[in-house]
C-alpha cells in the first residue's frame, strides 16, 4: 500500500494507479497504455531486491493486457507484449545504470487479454506469468518492465526463491535449505540426530529444486534407554528397559528381573535368578536347574548304566546337561572316595544331552555312589546350590580284564619261559591263570598249562619252532579274556648245539651234580615208603597241564565225580580230595549255626606263606559214631572235588586232631533263603538274576562232573558279601537225614518233596534233570524273596496238585521270561526241561539284555493261574460254602470262612477278586488294602489253591464270573 519506491520513465510512461482487485479490495498498479503513439519505449524499475542467498529466482508477474483489436484506430502501434529485465548488483547502486545492461529474461505475452465488454463490466481478467531467473552470483537484483506500445496493468510482481523446508525424518534434522541454481539439481543434506539419538549411518536427504526433500540416506535411532516417539527419543520408563539403539521400543522387564530407574538399559535380576553374558537381556533372569528325577541303575559285572528324567524345573533354560560325580564307597562306613581316572564313561562325564550315562571299567565288588547333577547355563553363578540325585550301586563280580604284555625270560631249544603281569582289572582275586600254546598254524593241537604264579615254561618244544602263547586270568567270577597272541621262537639246533659246546664243561660238571642229586631223591623217595596222597600227578603243584587236539583232551584229564562210596576206605577218599590242616592254624571266632553234626563256626585260617583269611567251621560233635564220622567228612570228600566259582570251596579238614572240622570259605551272608527274607524287595531283577546265574552255572559244574544234587533248595546256597550264590550242602547219605524239609516218601525215602520233581518223588529218579526242576524252585524262592514254595500247603497237596499239572504261580514282579524259565524247569517230561548249560546261557543273555527282563507277570495273571491251569470236568454247584468245604474234606476251614465275610459260594468266587485286588494294590505299594496279617494273605492263597483243588466250585466261580455276578468292589476288602 506503501511507496514501492519503483521508478518509471519517462514520464507519460508508467504511471503508479490505485485501484481495487476483483474482489474490491484496493491495490497499486503500474499502467500504462500509450497505444496510439508510435516508438514507445517505457521503464519500469523495481527497487534492489535481495536474494537472499538464493541463487535461482522466480518473478511471478500479474497482470492485465488490452487486446489490440478491441481498441479502435490504435491498430498500426499497439502492442500486445512487453519485456522483463534483470540486473544484479552486489548493492542499491544499480538504479542508474543503462538500459542496455539489463539482461533481458522474456517478453511477457498475455494469454488472456480484456476485452471492451470486459472493460464495460469492470472485471479484470489477470493473466499471470511466472519467469525464473539463475544462476544468481551477486546479493541481489533489479527488475524491469520495458513497455512497447501496449496497454498494461501491472497488479502484482512476486519474487520468491524455493527452499525445502526444515524437516525431522529417521529421527534427524534437516534445516531448511535453499535449493540449488539449476533447475535439475539435487542438494545432498547431512540430517543431524535429535536428542538422546545417535546416528546408525549419517543421515542424509537430496533438496530438489522444486523445493522438496528426495532419497533419505541414513537414518539416527534413539539410544539405549530411550524409545522414538513423534520424532523424539522418550526415555524409558521404570520397569522398562532398551538394551541397544537397535531396538525398536522400551521393552518391559523379562520375568524375574526388574529396574527401578529410568532410561534403563538393562534390568537386574531378582535374587536367586541369574543372567549368563551371552543371555540376550531381554531373555528372562534364569536359575540352575533342579535335580534329575527317577533315576535307575543298572549293573552288569563292572559296567553301570544310569538313566534318569530330566529335571522337574529346568530353570527357565534349555541348556540343561548333566554331569557325573562317581564316588567310591566304602562298604561298612560312609566314607567315600573321588573314583579316579580309570572310570570310562559312555559318552562322556560332562555335559550330557541325553539322560543316560554308562560307566565302565569300575571296579567289582565296590559300593560306588553316582551323583547325577543337573547343569544350566547359570549353575556356575550358584555352586553352593548343586541339585543332585545319587544313586548308590555295588558292582558285581566281573572277569579279570586281560593280560597285556608277557615277557620272555627263557629261550632254549625244547621250551619257553615267560612271564607276565596281573591284569590292569583283576576284578577279584586271581585263582590261576591259564596258558594255551600251540604250534604255529597248529592251532588245532594246542597245550594248556593252568598255572598260580605269573611265569610258566612250556617244555618238549621243537627246536627252532615258532609258538603261539595266549594267556588269560580266572578269578571266581570265572574266565577273563586271552591275551592277544604271542609269538615266539625256540633256539634252533644249530645255534642250541653251538652254544652247548661251549658250555661242555659247565654241562658235564651239572650233570654230574645232577646224577647224584637224583640218585639222593629216588633213594630218599624209596626211604620215605612211598607216600601217595593229595597232591595230583603234576610237574608242579601249582600248575596243572593238559594236551587238546580237534577240542577234545587228549589226556586223562575230563574231571568226573568220584562217589567216596566207591572208596573202600572212607578216610582214603577224605586224604585224596581234601587238604589236611593243622588245628593251630585256625581261629574259631563264634557259632554261626547248627548243623547235622555239629555246630557251625566262622573263624579265620592262617595257612603257611599265605595271609589269613575268614571261612566257615564245620565241626562234628563229640561223641560221634563211626558211621557218623564218616557221613560228616563225606561231604568234604565231595566237596573237595569241585573247584568252581559258585561252587562252596573247601579249603580242608581237621581229621587228625579233635573236633573233627571241614573248613570251607566263609559266605558272609550265609544261606540263600534266610538271606533274602531278611532283604525282601531289596534288589533288582538283575541282581536277583545274577543270583540265579550264578546258581545254574555252579549246578552246570555239577552236573557235568556227573554230580546229582538232589537237594537243591535256596536254603542249601550260601550267598557271600558281592551277593555271590554258592551252591552247598554236600551230604553223603544225600537229603536223607540233614535236610529238615525231607519227608518220608511212600517208597521209604526221605525227599524235599516241595523242591522235588515228581518222577524222583514217585520212582526215585534222581538225576540232572530232576536238579532243574529243582533249580526251577529255586528261582521261584529266590524271585519271591525267600517265599515258602506252595505255602502252607501240606506235602500231599503238593504231590497231588503237581501231579494234576498245577504249578506255582509266578512270584509277583516277575519277568515273564524268568516265570516262563521256572515253567521250563517244571515240564512233567523231564527230558524237555532245558539242561543247565542253557539255564545259563539263557540268563546270560537275559543279563546282557536288560529290557528283556522289564516285562512283568501282572497280578492278576499270577493269580488267574491258580485257577486256570485246570481243566474241570463235570459241575455241580454247592449251596453253601460249608457244603463245598466238607465235600473237598476242608470243612476245619468253614468257621475262619465264615468269620472272614465268606458265607456264601459267590463270596468265594470273590476270594480271587480280592486277590487281585491285593496284588495290584501291593503293586502300587498303597499300604491301605493289605489284609490285616501277612497270615491272613497266606491264607487267602492257600484257599484259592484249595479251590484249585476243588473242581466244580471252579466252574462255578467261571460261571460267575461269565455271568457277570462276580462285580469286582475296588475298595471294600474282607479283612479290613
Ligand atoms: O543261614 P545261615 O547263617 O548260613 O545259617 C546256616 C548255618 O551255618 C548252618 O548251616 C551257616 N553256614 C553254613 N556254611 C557257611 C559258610 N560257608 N559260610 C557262612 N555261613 C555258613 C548257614
Amino acid at each position: 500500500m506503501g511507496d514501492l519506491g519503483w521508478i518509471a520513465y519517462p514520464k507519460n510512461g508508467w504511471e503508479e494507479i490505485g485501484e481495487v482487485d476483483e474482489n474490491f479490495a484496493p491495490i497499486h498498479t503500474y499502467q500504462v497504455c500509450n497505444v496510439m503513439e508510435q516508438n514507445q519505449n517505457n521503464w519500469l524499475l523495481t527497487s534492489w531486491i535481495s536474494n537472499e542467498g538464493a541463487s535461482r529466482i522466480f518473478i511471478e508477474l500479474k497482470f492485465t493486457l488490452r487486446d489490440c483489436n478491441s481498441l479502435p484506430g490504435g491498430l498500426g502501434t499497439c502492442k500486445e507484449t512487453f519485456n522483463m529485465y534483470y540486473f544484479e548488483s552486489d548493492d542499491e547502486d544499480g538504479r542508474n545504470i543503462r538500459e542496455n545492461q539489463y539482461i533481458k529474461i522474456d517478453t511477457i505475452a498475455a494469454d488472456e487479454s480484456f476485452t471492451e465488454l470486459d472493460l464495460g463490466d469492470r472485471v479484470m481478467k489477470l493473466n499471470t506469468e511466472v519467469r525464473d531467473v539463475g544462476p544468481l552470483t551477486k546479493k541481489g537484483f533489479y527488475l524491469a518492465f520495458q513497455d512497447v506500445g501496449a496497454c498494461i496493468a501491472l497488479v502484482s510482481v512476486r519474487v520468491y526463491y524455493k527452499k525445502c523446508p526444515s524437516v525431522i525424518r529417521n529421527l534427524a534434522l534437516f534445516p531448511d535449505t535453499i535449493t540449488g541454481a539449476d533447475s535439475s539439481q539435487l542438494l545432498e543434506v547431512s540430517g543431524s540426530c535429535v536428542n538422546h539419538s545417535v546416528t546408525d549411518e549419517p543421515p542424509k536427504m537430496h533438496c530438489s529444486a522444486e523445493g522438496e526433500w528426495l532419497v533419505p540416506i541414513g537414518k539416527c535411532m534413539c539410544k539405549a534407554g530411550y524409545e522414538e516417539k513423534n520424532n523424539t527419543c522418550q526415555v524409558c520408563r521404570p520397569g522398562f528397559f532398551k538394551a541397544s539403539p537397535h531396538s525398536p521400543s522400551c521393552s518391559k522387564c523379562p520375568p524375574h528381573s526388574y529396574t527401578l530407574e529410568e532410561a534403563s538399559t538393562s534390568c537386574l535380576c531378582e535374587e536367586h535368578y541369574f543372567r549368563r553374558e551371552s543371555d540376550p537381556p531381554t531373555m528372562a533372569c534364569t536359575r540352575p536347574p533342579s535335580a534329575p528325577r527317577n533315576a535307575i541303575s543298572n549293573v552288569n559285572e563292572t559296567s553301570v548304566f544310569l538313566e534318569w528324567i530330566p529335571p522337574a524345573d529346568t530353570g527357565g533354560r534349555k541348556d540343561v546337561s548333566y554331569y557325573i560325580a562317581c564316588k567310591k564307597c566304602h562298604s561298612h562306613s560312609d566314607l567315600c572316595e573321588a573314583c579316579g581316572s580309570h572310570v570310562r564313561y559312555l559318552p562322556q562325564q560332562t555335559s550330557l544331552k541325553n539322560t543316560s550315562v554308562m560307566m565302565v571299567d569300575l571296579l567289582a565288588h565296590t559300593n560306588y555312589t553316582f551323583e547325577i547333577e543337573a547343569v544350566n547355563g547359570v549353575s556356575d553363578q550358584n555352586p553352593g546350590a548343586r541339585q543332585y540325585v545319587s544313586v548308590n550301586v555295588t558292582t558285581n563280580q566281573a572277569a579279570p580284564s586281560p593280560i597285556s604284555s608277557v615277557k620272555k625270560s627263557k629261550i632254549t631249544k625244547n621250551s619257553i619261559s615267560l612271564s607276565w603281569q596281573e591284569p590292569d582289572r583283576p576284578n577279584g582275586i586271581i585263582l590261576e591263570y591259564e596258558i594255551k600254546y600251540f604250534e604255529k598254524d597248529q592251532e588245532t593241537s594246542y597245550t594248556i598249562i593252568k598255572s598260580k604264579e605269573t611265569t610258566v615254561t612250556a617244555d618238549g618244544l621243537k627246536p627252532g619252532s615258532a609258538y603261539i602263547f595266549q594267556i588269560r586270568a580266572r578269578t571266581a567270577a570265572g574266565y577273563g579274556g586271552f591275551s592277544r597272541r604271542f609269538e615266539i621262537e625256540t633256539i634252533p639246533v644249530s645255534v642250541a648245539a653251538s652254544s652247548d659246546q661251549s658250555q661242555i664243561p659247565i654241562i658235564t660238571l651239572s650233570l654230574t651234580v645232577g646224577v647224584i642229586l637224583l640218585a639222593v631223591v629216588v633213594i630218599g623217595f624209596l626211604l620215605s615208603g612211598r607216600r601217595c596222597g593229595y597232591s595230583k600227578a603234576k610237574q608242579d603243584p601249582e600248575e596243572e597241564k593238559m594236551h587238546f587236539h580237534n577240542g577234545h583232551i587228549k589226556l586223562p584229564g575230563v574231571k568226573t565225580y568220584i562217589d567216596p562210596h566207591t572208596y573202600e576206605d572212607p578216610n582214603q577218599a577224605v586224604h585224596e580230595f581234601a587238604k589236611e590242616i593243622e588245628a593251630s592254624c585256625i581261629t574259631i571266632e563264634r557259632v554261626i549255626g547248627a548243623g547235622e553234626f555239629g555246630e557251625v563256626c566262622s573263624g579265620r585260617l592262617k595257612l603257611q606263606g599265605k595271609r589269613e583269611f575268614p571261612v566257615a567251621i564245620k565241626t562234628l560233635k563229640v561223641g560221634y559214631t563211626e558211621k557218623q564220622r564218616r557221613d560228616f567228612l563225606g561231604e568234604a570228600s565231595i566237596m573237595g572235588q569241585f573247584d568252581h566259582p559258585n561252587i562252596i570251596h573247601l579249603e580242608g579238614v581237621v581229621t587228625k586232631s579233635k573236633p573233627v572240622m571241614i573248613v570251607t570259605e566263609y559266605m558272609e551272608n550265609g544261606s540263600l533263603d534266610t538271606f533274602l527274607k531278611k532283604n525282601d524287595g531289596q534288589f533288582t531283577v538283575i541282581q536277583l538274576a545274577e543270583m540265579l546265574r550264578g546258581i545254574a552255572s555252579g549246578m552246570k559244574y555239577l552236573s557235568d562232573m556227573g554230580y546229582v544234587h538232589r537237594d537243591l533248595a535256596a536254603r542249601n546256597i550260601l550267598i557271600n558279601s558281592n551277593l555271590v550264590c554258592k551252591v552247598s550242602d554236600f551230604g553223603l547219605s544225600r537229603v536223607l537225614e540233614d535236610d529238615p524239609e525231607a519227608a518220608y516218601t511212600t517208597r521209604g525215602g526221605k525227599i524235599p518233596i516241595r523242591w522235588t520233581a515228581p518222577e524222583a518223588i514217585a520212582f526215585g529218579k534222581f538225576t540232572s534233570a530232576s536238579d532243574v526242576w529243582s533249580y526251577g524252585i529255586v528261582m521261584w524262592e529266590v524271585m519271591s524273596y525267600g517265599e515258602r514254595p506252595y505255602w502252607e500247603m501240606t506235602n500231599q497237596d503238593v504231590i497231588k496238585a503237581v501231579e494234576e499239572g498245577y504249578r506255582l504261580p509266578s512270584p509277583m514282579d516277575c519277568p515273564v521270561a524268568l516265570y516262563q524259565l521256572m515253567l521250563d524247569c517244571w515240564q512233567k517230561d523231564r527230558n524237555s526241561r532245558p539242561k543247565f548249560d542253557e539255564i545259563v546261557s539263557m540268563l546270560d543273555k537275559l543279563i546282557r539284555n536288560p529290557s528283556s527282563l522289564k516285562t512283568l507277570v501282572n497280578a492278576s495273571n499270577s493269580v488267574s493261574n491258580l485257577l486256570v491251569e485246570h481243566s474241570p470236568v463235570g459241575s455241580s454247584a454247592y449251596r453253601s460254602v460249608g457244603e463245598w468245604l466238607e465235600a473237598i474234606k476242608m470243612g476245619r476251614y468253614t468257621e475262619i470262612f465264615m468269620k472272614n465275610g465268606y458265607s456264601s459260594m459267590d463270596a468265594v468266587a470273590q476270594v480271587t477278586l480280592d486277590l487281585k485286588h491285593w496284588i495290584s494294590a501291593a503293586k502300587k505299594k498303597e499300604s491301605a488294602s493289605p489284609p490285616a496279617t501277612m497270615k491272613h494273605w497266606l491264607l487267602l492263597l492257600h484257599w484259592a489253591l484249595l479251590l484249585l483243588l476243588c473242581r466244580p466250585c471252579f466252574l462255578r466261580w467261571n460261571h460267575c464270573r461269565d455271568s457277570g455276578r462276580v462285580q469286582q468292589d475296588e475298595e471294600a476288602h474282607p479283612f479290613m
